[in-house]
C-alpha cells in the first residue's frame, strides 16, 4: 500500500518532466510575404498575414516551412482583399498595420500582439507562456484581462459568458446532457472576446480534438490548443461584434437563404407512424387552426431503421401520403442517418461497396459497427466522390415529394461502445486540392463527419432539384456547417432547467455563425408538464427553428394535448410567429448576406452598454424585438433590463413608461419586474423599429389575404426593411426579389414615414400597406400621402396608435402625420 502510493507520487511528479513541451523560440529572421510576414525561429516557422484589413491569419509549423493545407471550414470565396502591409522591423519587434489594426510580433518568443489603431492591446500572447508543442499537441496562451467576457464555441451547455470555464471540441452523442456537460454535439472552435464594448474573434482552424480554457486553469490567461494537426488560427478585429461575426462567416460561409416553409411551425416526434397517425396529426393541426408547415418522420418510417428504405407495413403508399399532406400545405421532412446497413442485397450497401465508399479499419477491411440498422457501414464523406454518390441516394425520397432531410447521429454515434463513436484509428480518405487523396485517422476527421455528411446532403438535394432551396437539419456540426444545414441542440429533456438553457445555447450558436438554430420545443427526453410546454412554445415561436419534438415512448406533445386553455395560448404564439413572418424572413435574408444571427444576445445590438454585456436571459429577435421570457418554474417575479432608450410593449403597442431613478440601471437602461401570467410572454420593441407583419395564414404555402402591415414605433434612428421573394427558388439571385426600406422621423409637430422605392423585380403578394404608428399623442390634424390628404385614417386612443392604409407603389412615398 505504502509502496504503491510512493510510486504513484513519483509518477505524478515526473509527468511534467517526461513531457516534451517545447516553445516556439525567438525570432531569428523575417521575410515579407503578401499581406504580412514570415518568421523563422530556432525550431519553427510563423506566418502572420492579413487576409483583409480586419482578418489576420496566424500559422505555425515546426521546421522551416509551412505545409500546404486544405481547410474543411474555410470557403474558397471569402470576398476578402488583402491589404498591402508595410512591415517595419525594430530592435525587438516587427510591426505592420492592415489599415484597421496593428499587428506586432515581438522577437522574444515570437510573441504575437494585436492592437487597435490607437495602440490599445486587443489580444496578446501571454508574456510568460509562449506558444508550445508537445509532440503533435500544441497550446497557445493569451493574456486574460479581468473584465473580458467570452462567447461562442457553438452549442456549449452553460451560461452565455464562457469566462472561468473550459471546453473540449469533440462531437458527441450527448443524450442526457445537462448544464455543464462537455463535450456536446458540435465543435465550433470560434469565440468572441468582448471587453469595454470592443469585440474581437478567434477561430482555430483545426478539426482534431481541441480545447479552450477561459480562465479555469489560471486567472491569468486564456488558452487554446489541440491534440494534433495544424496550429492555424484567425484573428478578427471588430470592434463591433457584428463585424467579427460578419468576417468569421465570410471566412467559413453563411447560411444560404432557406425556403420560407422552414420558418413555419414544425411538428415532430420519435416517431409518427403508421400513416394513419401522420394523417391524424395533419388534420388535427388544420382542424384546430394551428398554423404549421412541416411534419417530421423519424426512424419508424424505415424498414428495420435502415436509411433509404420504407416500412411498407406502416406506410403502404408513402408517396400518396406525402402528396395528400402537400394538399393540406404540410411538407414532410424525413430523418436519414449516415450509417448504412451492412447487408447483402440492400442497394446503398451494394452500391457503396462496389464504389469503395466506406470507411475502413487500419487493416484495410470495411469498418462495421452497430447503430440503428444493426451492423452498419459508414460512407467516407471527406471524399467528394462519396459525397456525390451519397447525394444520389436521396432521389427516391425527393421523387416522392419529401421536402427536407434530417441528418441525425452524425457525430458519428455508434452503439455499444464506451466512446460512443468510432475507434480513433478508423481510416478516412480525404481529397487533396489539386488532385489525389490522402489517408488519415478518425482523430483528424471525427469533428467534420457531420459537416461533410450535410455537405453531401445539401449538394445532393440541390442536384436533384436545382431550382429548389434545400432544407437540411443536422445534429453534429463544425465551423462552417451553417452553409449546409440548420441545426438543433440534440436530446434535451422536458425539464425547466433544459427549457432555461434554450437561450444560452441558441444564442451561443448564433454568435458562432449559426443562424438557423432551435431546440426540441417541449423537451425530447420525458414529457413536459402543461405549463412547461406552454412556456416553451412561447419562446420557441421566437427562435429561428421552431420545432416541437419528443422521444420514443413519451406522452403526446402536440400543442393541443393539455386541454383548450393551453392550446389557445400556444396557438396564439404560433399565430404571432406567422404574423411576424415578413420580419423574420427579412432577418433570415439579411443573415444570409451578413452572418448576423436572427436571435441575438443584447450585447450584439448594444455593444457599448455594460448593463447588458453578459445577459443571457433575454434576447433580441432581430434589431427590433426584445424577448424576455419567464425562464423558471418559480412563482416569483423576475427582473428585465431594457437597454438605454425608449421601448414599446409589443403586445399593447404602448410606450414603456420611464421609471423613476431607482429603476434605472447604471448605464441608463430601464429595470422592470415582470410577473407574466401563463398566457403572456414579455416582448418589447425598440423605439425606432419598423416591423412588417402579415395577415394570419395557416401555412407559408397560403397567400396572405390583405395588406402588408407595417408597425411603426417612432424613436431615434427609426428604420425597417421588408424583403420578399418566391420563398422557394433561386430566382432571387437573378433579381426576382422585393426589398423596401422604411424610415420615420419624429418632430414636435409631425411624424413622417418614408417608404423608399423598392428594389428588385419580384411582385409581392400585398397590394396595400397598412401602417400603424404607435406612440402618437392624439388624433392628428391631417394625414398626407405625398401632397394628397388622406381621410380614412383611424386613431385608437387605447393603444395610442394611428392606422392608415396606402396602396403599394414602385415609387418612393412619404406619409406625413401632422399635429
Ligand atoms: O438514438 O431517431 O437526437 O431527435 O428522435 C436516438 C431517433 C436517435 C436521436 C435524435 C432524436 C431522434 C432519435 N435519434
Amino acid at each position: 500500500m505504502k509502496i504503491a502510493t510512493a510510486v504513484l507520487l513519483v509518477l505524478m511528479s515526473a509527468t511534467p518532466l517526461l513531457s516534451q513541451w517545447q516553445s516556439v523560440g525567438d525570432v531569428n529572421s523575417v521575410t515579407h510575404v503578401p499581406g504580412g510576414i514570415e518568421l523563422r525561429t530556432s525550431g519553427a516557422t510563423v506566418r502572420v498575414t492579413a487576409l483583409s484589413p480586419s482578418v489576420v491569419r496566424v500559422r505555425y509549423a515546426k521546421g522551416d516551412s509551412l505545409p500546404k493545407r486544405d481547410s474543411f471550414a474555410v470557403v474558397e470565396n471569402t470576398g476578402f482583399t488583402a491589404p498591402s502591409t508595410n512591415p517595419k522591423e525594430s530592435a525587438d519587434a516587427i510591426e505592420f498595420s492592415t489599415g484597421k489594426l496593428i499587428v506586432r510580433v515581438e522577437k522574444a518568443s515570437a510573441r504575437v500582439v494585436f492592437l487597435s489603431p490607437d495602440n490599445k492591446v486587443m489580444l496578446q500572447d501571454h508574456p510568460n507562456y509562449p506558444v508550445v508543442w508537445n509532440g503533435s499537441e500544441f497550446r497557445v496562451y493569451k493574456s486574460m484581462p479581468a473584465d473580458e467576457h467570452y462567447f461562442g464555441l457553438g452549442d456549449k451547455a452553460g451560461p452565455l459568458d464562457h469566462r472561468d470555464s473550459a471546453f473540449t471540441m469533440w462531437n458527441m452523442d450527448a443524450f442526457g446532457w445537462q448544464q455543464g456537460t462537455d463535450p456536446v454535439y458540435k465543435s465550433i472552435p470560434f469565440f468572441i472576446g468582448m471587453r469595454g464594448g470592443a469585440a474581437y474573434g478567434v477561430f482555430l482552424d483545426n478539426t482534431w480534438r481541441s480545447s479552450f480554457d477561459f480562465g479555469k486553469q489560471s486567472r491569468d490567461y486564456l488558452s487554446f490548443g489541440s491534440d494534433g494537426g495544424d496550429l492555424d488560427y484567425y484573428f478578427f478585429y471588430g470592434p463591433d461584434p457584428k463585424q467579427v461575426i460578419s468576417d468569421y462567416t465570410a471566412l467559413t460561409g453563411r447560411m444560404p437563404l432557406p425556403p420560407l416553409f422552414a420558418l413555419g411551425f414544425q411538428q415532430s416526434r420519435y416517431s409518427y407512424y403508421p400513416e394513419s397517425r401522420v394523417r391524424r396529426i395533419a388534420s388535427e393541426l388544420r382542424k384546430r387552426k394551428i398554423p404549421a408547415d412541416v411534419i417530421y418522420l423519424d426512424i419508424h418510417y424505415l424498414d428495420r431503421f435502415t436509411p433509404f428504405t420504407l416500412n411498407k407495413e406502416y406506410f403502404p403508399d408513402f408517396a400518396k401520403m406525402v402528396g395528400d399532406l402537400a394538399q393540406q400545405n404540410l411538407k414532410v421532412v424525413t430523418i436519414v442517418d449516415l450509417h448504412l446497413a451492412n447487408r447483402k442485397g440492400y442497394r446503398p450497401f451494394e452500391e457503396g461497396a462496389a464504389g469503395d465508399h466506406f470507411l475502413k479499419d487500419p487493416d484495410g477491411s470495411t469498418y462495421v459497427a452497430p447503430v440503428w440498422p444493426g451492423p452498419s457501414v459508414f460512407p467516407d464523406f471527406t471524399r467528394e466522390a462519396t459525397r456525390r454518390w451519397f447525394g444520389t441516394l436521396y432521389r427516391e425520397l425527393v421523387g416522392m415529394g419529401v421536402r427536407g432531410i434530417w441528418n441525425d447521429m452524425n457525430e458519428p454515434a455508434i452503439f455499444e461502445t464506451p466512446t460512443k463513436t468510432m475507434p480513433l484509428d478508423t481510416v478516412h480518405r480525404v481529397d487533396v486540392s489539386g488532385g489525389g487523396e490522402r489517408k488519415t485517422s478518425h482523430r483528424e476527421i471525427h469533428n467534420v463527419v457531420g459537416h461533410e455528411n450535410v455537405h453531401a446532403t445539401y449538394d445532393g438535394l440541390l442536384k436533384l432539384q436545382p431550382d429548389s432551396r434545400p432544407f437540411v437539419l443536422t445534429r453534429a456540426a463544425f465551423a462552417g456547417s451553417q452553409r449546409y444545414a440548420a441545426t438543433w441542440t440534440g436530446d434535451n429533456q422536458a425539464t425547466w432547467s433544459h427549457y432555461g438553457m434554450t437561450l444560452p445555447t441558441l444564442l451561443s450558436l448564433g454568435l458562432s455563425g449559426y443562424t438557423f438554430v432551435g431546440n426540441d420545443v417541449g423537451g425530447f427526453d420525458g414529457s413536459p408538464t402543461a405549463d412547461l410546454l406552454t412556456r416553451w412554445m412561447q419562446v420557441g415561436a421566437f427562435t429561428p427553428l421552431f420545432r416541437n419534438h419528443t422521444a420514443f415512448g413519451t406522452r403526446d406533445q402536440e400543442p393541443w394535448v393539455h386541454g383548450p386553455e393551453h392550446e389557445a395560448i400556444r396557438r396564439r404564439f404560433i399565430e404571432a410567429r406567422y404574423r411576424l413572418l415578413p420580419y423574420i424572413y427579412t432577418l433570415f435574408e439579411e443573415s444570409s448576406r451578413t452572418g448576423t444571427p436572427v436571435m441575438r444576445p443584447l450585447f450584439l445590438e448594444f455593444p457599448k452598454e455594460q448593463d447588458v454585456a453578459t445577459i443571457g436571459t433575454q434576447f433580441m429577435f432581430g434589431p427590433g424585438l426584445l424577448v424576455a421570457p419567464k425562464l423558471t418554474e418559480m412563482l416569483d417575479p423576475y427582473p428585465i433590463v431594457l437597454p438605454k432608450g425608449d421601448w414599446y410593449d409589443y403586445w399593447t403597442g404602448l410606450r414603456v413608461e420611464h421609471p423613476a431613478s431607482p429603476a434605472r440601471t447604471p448605464g441608463g437602461g430601464t429595470r422592470l419586474t415582470a410577473e407574466p401570467s401563463l398566457g403572456e410572454m414579455p416582448v418589447f420593441v425598440r423605439a425606432g423599429a419598423i416591423i412588417p407583419h402579415q395577415p394570419l395564414v395557416q401555412s407559408t404555402e397560403e397567400t396572405p389575404n390583405g395588406p402588408l402591415e407595417l408597425r411603426v414605433y417612432p424613436g431615434s434612428n427609426c428604420n425597417g426593411t421588408v424583403y420578399a421573394d418566391d420563398g422557394k427558388s433561386f430566382e432571387y439571385r437573378k433579381g426576382q426579389f422585393f426589398r423596401q426600406r422604411f424610415t420615420c422621423d419624429l418632430t414636435p409637430k409631425s411624424i413622417q414615414v418614408d417608404m423608399s422605392a423598392p428594389t428588385g423585380s419580384f411582385v409581392p403578394w400585398w397590394k396595400q400597406v397598412a401602417l400603424t404608428i404607435y406612440g402618437t399623442q392624439g388624433a392628428p390634424k391631417e394625414v398626407k400621402l405625398g401632397t394628397r390628404l388622406l381621410s380614412d385614417w383611424k386613431y385608437d386612443p387605447a393603444s395610442k396608435s394611428l392606422s392608415v392604409t396606402v396602396p403599394v407603389s414602385r415609387e418612393k412615398m412619404e406619409l406625413t402625420v401632422g399635429y
